[in-house]
């Protein structure tokens, strides 16, 4: 039988059948009957479950055979072969282009193919540079409207990666930090809090009031800026070139620690602290926290001292809250009661693990990836590239697992040599296969230093089926960490739906640790499940999964995560000492 479905489900499946169809540059006429199957459903006053199970669809009109048939599939298994092939042939950048008004999937598809691009910074290339107004039916004007609706739709679009972020916002920060008159200079937002992707930019500058206006002028002059969003006095907006939206606040020095507060939000966290200060008879703004008047509004005459965020938090019976934890999410507990966890510091990091080489898809060899780490102050590197299942990725057969360990052995001796205080540990990053199974036979396994199990393939398993693959490969004996436990990518693919609350609890049980993968495209194992991790005893760890030497300041964003899930140093593998680690590592 069937699993009924909601009506909506099939319009929408429908719709994007057809929609991809066109994007994939198929007859039209193929994309339009599946519109119109789409429409006959939106339609219909009866349970669409019905004609389902009576196999009656196509007593309808505007449904053929063929749409009927996939329709049945679908509620028979879930999904619809012609769907998962069109999403495949599809590139993904293409979807993106859906979002620019104006843009018909048929114009989409026709551009894309002519000038061979999917991306959107390409296609704006390509309208400033003459080659869509170059093909035919488009014109300068066509290619003029195309370049207004993508700045349009990158005002009102959604967010972006920390990295991203972070690298607009340090620029702004290193050139504004050297104007005359800035005081202080902080970012706020959800930046400031490390979440996990970004909407916009927020600023905030203590200054004197008759330097306010020069140093707003020189923030929507700098370089880099491209779109005026709206200056004033106190508050401008930019656009970036790079499309991001930057804030800039200035208030004067003796608000600044009450503004920080307020703009570093996070919203939810500013209410729950207006409440309280109300429970006292105060009211916090982004002015500062004032006695009420007599008709419960600040008393603008009456401020409490504080020269910092500590003290306004101290007035309201709260320790500090680091920004990471301002979500709430359960730091009000925690500040009420003194437990504000002492959160890890990059500086607590003493090694790297989960890094890949030449040896499968890294693009530095053993020794570049050691020498890097040392640079930055490592003590160990947790080598760990592939397995052989990752046939895609490099992944080692035995032989070049033992091939491998060899050339480990000689740089190890080498720093030894040179008194040099380094090692690389043997490790890999074991494909989790369907079953639970881990790559390689046991007594292989047994012999590496770090095992961390990932998975790779068959990301699409039911949440029941992965949950147990993972925990499957979290009770192996030989197995240190399970790796990027969602396989998410952030504001791309969603991550599978196994319920982490169990495989952490299971994970802990069997002392198997959970990454923190710190790469910015997944910061997966969520902040969101810190307090259960913390709850439980998980051992977690910040990996950069560094396929290069870049990879390596992933670090950062991945210690912004850890300190979101509320770890200490005492959470997180990679600040013990190499004994300590070693010791762990045996179980
Ligand atoms: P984002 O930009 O979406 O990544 O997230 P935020 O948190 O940076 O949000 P944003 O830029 O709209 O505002 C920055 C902070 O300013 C926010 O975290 C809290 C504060 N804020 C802004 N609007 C409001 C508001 O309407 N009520 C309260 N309580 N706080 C606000
Ligand atoms: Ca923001
Ligand atoms: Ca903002
Ligand atoms: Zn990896």
């Amino acid at each position: 039988m069937p699993k009924p479905v909601q009506k909506e489900e099939i319009v929408t499946l429908l719709e994007e059948i057809g929609t991809l169809m066109r994007l994939a540059g198929e007859n039209d006429f193929r994309a339009m009957a599946f519109d119109r199957a789409a429409r006959t459903i939106e339609n219909l006053d009866d349970d669409i479950n019905k004609f389902i199970d009576e196999h009656t669809l196509t007593d309808l009109k505007g449904i053929g055979k063929s749409i009927a048939n996939d329709v049945y599939e679908y509620a028979e298994t879930g999904s619809v072969p012609v769907l998962e092939k069109l999403r495949v042939l599809v590139p993904d950048g293409l979807i993106a282009w859906l979002g620019i008004s104006g843009m018909g999937p048929k114009k989409i598809y026709k551009i894309h193919k002519e000038l061979g691009i999917t991306e959107i910074t390409e296609l704006k290339e390509k309208c400033r540079d003459g080659s869509v107004a170059s093909l035919d039916g488009m014109g300068q004007k066509t290619a003029e409207k195309i370049l207004k609706s993508i700045s349009w739709m990158e005002e009102f679009s959604a967010r972006c990666r920390i990295d991203e972020a972070t690298e607009v916002a340090e620029n702004f920060l290193d050139k504004l930090k050297q104007v005359d008159g800035v005081h202080d200079i902080s970012v706020a937002g959800s930046l400031r809090r490390s979440s996990e992707t970004i909407g916009d930019i927020d600023i905030l500058i203590a200054a004197d009031e008759k330097n306010a206006s020069k140093l707003m002028t020189r923030f929507v002059e700098m370089e880099g800026v491209m779109e005026v969003l709206g200056q004033g006095e106190t508050k401008s907006s930019v656009r970036t070139e790079e499309g991001r939206q930057v804030d800039l606040r200035i208030v004067s020095r003796a608000h600044y620690p009450a503004a920080l507060m307020y703009f570093t939000g996070s919203k939810d966290h500013n209410v729950a602290l207006r409440k309280r200060a109300r429970e006292k008879n105060l009211q916090l703004n982004e002015y500062g926290l004032f006695h009420q008047t007599d008709d419960r509004k600040a008393d603008f005459d009456r401020p409490l001292p504080a020269q910092s965020e500590t003290e306004i938090y101290r007035h309201l019976g709260l320790a500090f809250i680091p920004p990471e934890l301002r979500e709430d999410y359960g730091e009000f507990d925690l500040a009420a009661d003194g437990k504000v966890p002492e959160l890890v510091e990059l500086s607590d990091l003493r090694g790297v693990l989960h890094a890949h080489s030449t040896w499968s898809d890294g693009k530095k060899t053993i020794r570049e990836m050691a020498e890097a780490c040392i640079e930055l102050g490592y003590e160990y590197l947790g080598l760990t590239d592939h397995s052989r299942s990752a046939a895609y990725a490099g992944g080692l057969s035995i032989e070049r697992v033992k091939q491998q360990w060899e050339e480990i052995d000689v740089l190890n001796r080498e720093f030894t040599d040179k008194d040099m205080d380094f090692t690389i540990l043997k490790g890999i990053e074991s494909d989790i296969l369907t079953d639970g199974r881990l790559d390689y036979p046991d007594d292989l396994l047994e012999e590496f230093d770090l095992v961390i199990g990932s998975v790779h393939s068959g990301l699409d398993q039911p949440p029941e089926k992965m949950l147990n693959r993972l925990m499957e490969a979290a009770a192996h004996p030989h197995i240190h960490m399970i790796g990027h436990p969602t396989g998410r990518l952030l504001l791309r693919r969603d991550g599978n739906k196994a319920d982490l609350s169990r495989l952490i609890e299971h994970a802990a049980k069997h002392k198997t640790a959970i990454e923190i993968n710190a790469n910015p495209q997944r910061l997966d194992l969520d902040w969101r499940y810190g307090r259960k991790a913390r709850e439980c005893g998980l051992m977690s760890a910040v990996c950069p999964d560094a396929h290069d030497i870049k990879g390596l300041d992933y670090m950062r964003y991945g210690i912004g995560i850890a300190r979101k899930s509320g770890f200490t140093a005492e959470n997180i593998l990679n600040t013990k000492t190499l004994a300590d680690l070693k010791k762990w590592l045996e179980k």
